[in-house]
């Protein structure tokens, strides 16, 4: 494309993303979109925040706040607070079935009690890095949400490093899919096969996603059915954490996730030594021994590649889904990884942008969800991992082929991985958002 013509699509686009965060702000948080997710998500608040950086700071850092202040007091960030002024149905499952003890003075109907990709620290450190453009206001403001969230993420890294450390490896686990983020990713199916699939739980509820999307673009009604006996099972038990790897059904070691809680690490780094804490070199050996562990724990050398590890089962899932790729994003990750990681992602498994999934896996669908779509957010996070090691020119194509990605089609949810036709829902934040930083 000639450079005239990128820079009107890039001004197109910009006015577009910020017109889209606009319309999801609800006051208080962004919602990821107005017709499928009418609360507030953890990390999506994250991504949304790092796209306010450009055009609202003020919004990024209420929107996180909102999120921290339904902290619980172990330390866990929910995975979804619900907005009291929402009804129960609007969406599935809400918040009677998560049955939430009251904490900290909130409602008891406040949140789920599953977590997701700790992308906060990340956020927050891009949300202060930007904000002296804004003027001198705004730069103050930055300093002092910093010194309130600093706090709330070391205990979040806390509860996820040491309550969720179910292997004893230095990882967390997650204990259900959607922790992920990456909700019925391939990277589950062999741990989630040994989940009884209980298809009275969805008798008693309504999928509402069914209602504003196409059934062959979501998880099936078997995949919902075990992830609803996932919760009852963590929710029956007091959502504890004591012993998960021998009483609760799924607990898996997830690359991306654990990439994402290294990254956060030195985010937090960074956010030390601003703030002036001293703890700034322990975040940054907590973020070492987690890239160790996922190069001893997650690296298959039979297939060069980074996979999802099943606790109870001790085995490594045959999936290759996008979150083996995002090692990439760690720093310190060596040299011979980095070559495997961009030889996949440039392969014909993959191809930037890469889709959710493996394109010449047997799981492969093209339209359905994390089984084969491209998303934006893991290929904004490939493409820091990209810059990270030097890799430029990758990196450089990468952002263009978003770009054009997201301008021809729209700001959806995710896209199909031949065509780019938009998938799922439109006008989703964090489609806009990281557009918003990419076109920076
Ligand atoms: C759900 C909100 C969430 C994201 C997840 C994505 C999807 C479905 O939507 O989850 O109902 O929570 O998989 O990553 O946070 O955008």
């Amino acid at each position: 494309m000639p450079p005239d013509q990128f820079q009107e699509l890039s001004a197109e686009l910009w006015r577009s993303a910020a017109g889209v965060l606009d319309q999801n702000w609800t006051g208080r948080y962004t919602v990821p979109s107005r017709t499928l997710y009418p609360h507030q998500w953890s990390w999506d608040t994250a991504f949304a925040a790092i796209g306010l950086a450009y055009v609202n700071p003020a919004r990024a850092w209420r929107g996180l706040r909102s999120l921290f202040e339904a902290q619980w007091p172990d330390g866990r960030v929910p995975h979804i607070v619900f907005d009291p002024d929402i009804p129960e149905d609007a969406y599935f499952p809400g918040p009677r079935f998560w049955r939430v003890p009251a904490y900290s003075g909130r409602a008891a109907r406040g949140s789920t009690g599953l977590v997701q990709p700790p992308m906060h620290a990340l956020a927050a450190w891009e949300v202060y890095r930007h904000a002296a453009a804004h003027g001198a206001d705004a730069a103050q403001q930055a300093r002092t949400e910093l010194g309130w969230l600093y706090p709330r993420l070391v205990a979040q890294q806390e509860f996820l490093g040491d309550r969720r450390d179910a292997g004893g490896s230095g990882l967390a686990s997650i204990v259900h899919p959607w922790e992920s983020g990456l909700d019925n990713s391939p990277s589950w199916d062999d741990a989630l096969a040994a989940v009884p699939a209980d298809m009275r739980l969805l008798d008693t509820y309504h999928r509402r996603d069914l209602d504003v999307s196409d059934a062959t673009h979501r998880p099936t009604d078997s995949d919902h059915a075990r992830y609803l006996g996932l919760v009852e099972s963590y929710r029956d038990g007091g959502y504890s954490d004591n012993d998960l790897a021998l009483r609760h059904g799924f607990v898996v070691e997830c690359p991306g996730f654990n990439t994402i809680l290294a990254t956060a690490e030195l985010a937090l780094a960074q956010i030390a030594g601003v703030l002036g804490d001293p703890a700034a070199h322990r975040h940054r050996e907590r973020a070492q021994g987690i890239t160790a562990a996922i190069t001893h724990r997650l690296w298959d050398p039979r297939t060069g590649f980074f996979h999802a590890r099943d606790v109870r089962s001790g085995r490594l899932s045959p999936a290759h889904s996008v979150s083996g790729l995002l090692p990439l994003a760690l720093p310190d990750l060596d040299r011979p990884f980095v070559d495997a990681l961009v030889a996949a992602a440039t392969s014909s498994r993959f191809g930037l942008p890469a889709p959710g999934y493996d394109r010449t896996g047997p799981a492969f669908d093209e339209r359905r969800y994390w089984r084969g779509p491209i998303w934006i957010n893991v290929n904004w996070l490939l493409r820091r991992g990209l810059l990270v090691h030097g890799r430029r020119a990758e990196a450089d194509e990468l952002r263009r082929a978003l770009l054009c990605l997201v301008h021809s089609n729209g700001h959806y949810e995710y896209f199909h991985p031949h065509d780019g036709s938009g998938l799922g829902s439109p006008a989703f934040s964090w489609t806009a958002a990281l557009s918003l930083d990419l076109l920076a």
